[in-house]
């Protein structure tokens, strides 16, 4: 991904103003635009069993970034992959009229927001699911004595090994307390998954983790506890004036004008819109303009129905073109970006294939 920030330019105009937007902006303030899951799914495999940064069918990554992908997510779910770029639209058209007749409940030949929510739950179930499936693989990765616990020690040495350093050598080091020379931001990583390990550990706190303690550990989505840790951290990260709530301005939080061309201001632009849209639609539930630490629970929380609900309700709304509230096949043909990620051309004429 390109950067977005300007490179300084030489004209001395620009200087002053240049000065102004770079002391205005913290350069963490506004993180790179966001990525979609598929390209993030090529760094999985190395790191494993890292907690993911990207969470399916959950609405901000973990660092705050909206998810771009939610919405084919909880109308595809486990069958995201199945809606490849590549893979011919006409066969890409009736797996979705396929699911098309499976959302549609009644077989009114249309879907309701009722039953879109019920798909979004049902779908939501599936990665979780996965997610525990998943999980189960990891643990095993870092239990290798098979014993059914994890010490934050074991852990930390799988950990490490990832980061390139020597398994063995590590686990010596931990063993006899020797000092592990890792670097800065290591440790900092370190550190945070060490805060998360405490909360993903039930009392009594021995720090040794249970399978399902782990799951939670890994997909702290599940789990109530660890659903409100992660909202504070979100919160934390976010929050400006420190009163442990967001408002609009803290939720977007960006310097304006860092772009260097229009596609950069364009990205901006569409990056603010969402962002906006979706603090004021959906996080904010009572639209006092702030979101508090229970609004964003429920809307972060993926077996909320009411946010299922909510969400079914902005789904339909975005294809909804004879707006009756009603999803018809035509207009999920014509808005199949939108639930699939690719774009099944020549919709049109696709209506008369399949039906
Ligand atoms: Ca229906
Ligand atoms: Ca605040
Ligand atoms: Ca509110
Ligand atoms: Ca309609």
């Amino acid at each position: 991904m390109a950067s977005r920030h300007a490179p300084l330019c030489g004209l001395a105009p620009c200087c002053l103003w240049l000065l102004g937007i770079v002391l205005l902006m913290d350069a963490s303030a506004r993180p790179a635009n966001h990525s979609s899951a598929r390209e993030r799914a090529g760094n999985r495999e190395e790191n494993e069993i890292l907690p993911p940064d990207h969470l399916n069918g959950v609405k901000l990554e973990m660092d705050g970034h909206l998810n771009k992908d939610f919405h084919q997510e909880v109308f595809l779910g486990k069958d995201m992959d199945d809606f490849e770029e590549d893979a011919e639209p006409r066969k890409s058209r009736r797996k979705l009229m396929v699911i098309f007749s499976k959302v549609d409940l009644n077989t009114d030949r249309r879907i309701s927001a009722k039953e879109m929510q019920n798909w979004i739950m049902q779908k939501t179930a599936e990665h979780f699911q996965e997610a525990v499936a998943e999980s189960r693989a990891h643990f095993r990765a870092v239990d290798p004595d098979g014993d059914g616990h994890v010490s934050w020690d074991e852990y930390k040495v799988k950990f490490l090994a990832t980061k390139g350093h020597n398994e063995r050598e590590v686990a010596e080091k931990i063993k006899n307390k020797w000092d592990l020379n890792i670097d800065e931001e290591t440790q900092e990583v370190l550190e945070n998954l060490k805060d998360r390990w405490y909360q993903a550990d039930n009392p009594p706190p021995d720090l040794l983790l249970t399978e399902s303690e782990f799951l939670s550990f890994l997909h702290p989505e599940h789990s109530r506890g660890m659903l409100q840790f992660m909202v504070k951290e979100i919160i934390r990260d976010l929050d400006q004036d420190g009163d442990k709530k967001l408002s609009l301005s803290e939720f977007i939080s960006l310097p304006v004008g860092t772009v260097e061309n229009q596609q950069g201001q364009d990205v901006d632009d569409g990056w603010v819109r969402d962002r906006k849209r979706e603090f004021e639609e959906l996080i904010d539930a009572n639209h006092d303009g702030i979101v508090t630490m229970a609004e964003l629970e429920d809307y972060m929380d993926p077996m909320n129905e009411f946010s299922a609900l909510n969400e079914a309700k902005q789904m339909i709304a975005i294809a909804d073109e004879n707006q009756n509230h009603y999803l018809e096949p035509e207009e999920v043909l014509k808005y199949s970006e939108f639930f699939t990620g690719s774009k099944l051309v020549d919709y049109a004429r696709s209506v008369h294939e399949e039906f």
